[in-house]
């Protein structure tokens, strides 16, 4: 048996305990919907959670392809996200083609950026605002022009 593959895979199986912070109110929407599935335990149903969105993360672009869509952004103005946002978008004058800005209410701004590039100029603007500040939400819409 080859015993530096045996140890990689030991590796791969190693279960690392960890805690994170969560809202209490997302906690309990996130449990009571676990109810409605035979998932048997909270850590399986984040683990998964987990590999989904890393498998759209990675999935979101493939390198060299040429790609059409926009990146739809969920943010709270209050909290700086919209001159970073702003700043972000200047720095990609080449991958996007246009923005479309809607105040949703007091707080919340929708900002649809319209790109038209390589897919790994869309994954690298796409990773700079997601996680940031006052950031709630992104989701991409790409697609492959033939
Ligand atoms: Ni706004």
């Amino acid at each position: 048996m080859d015993t530096e593959q045996t140890s990689q895979e030991d590796h791969e199986k190693t279960i690392i305990r960890t805690g994170i912070s969560l809202p209490k109110t997302l906690l309990a929407k996130f449990d009571s919907m676990l109810e409605e599935t035979r998932y048997t335990s909270r850590s399986n149903a984040i683990r998964d959670a987990m590999g989904k969105w890393m498998a759209e993360f990675e999935g979101l672009t493939a390198g060299k392809e040429m790609k059409v869509g926009a990146l739809m952004v969920l943010y709270n103005h209050t909290k700086g996200a919209a001159d970073a946002l702003t700043e972000l978008q200047h720095h990609f004058t080449e991958t996007i083609i246009s923005s479309i800005h809607v105040h949703l209410d007091i707080k919340k701004c929708l900002e649809i950026i319209v790109v038209r590039g390589r897919g790994e100029k869309v994954k690298k603007l796409s990773s700079k605002i997601i996680g940031g500040k006052g950031i709630e939400e992104v989701k991409s819409l790409l697609i492959t022009p033939q």
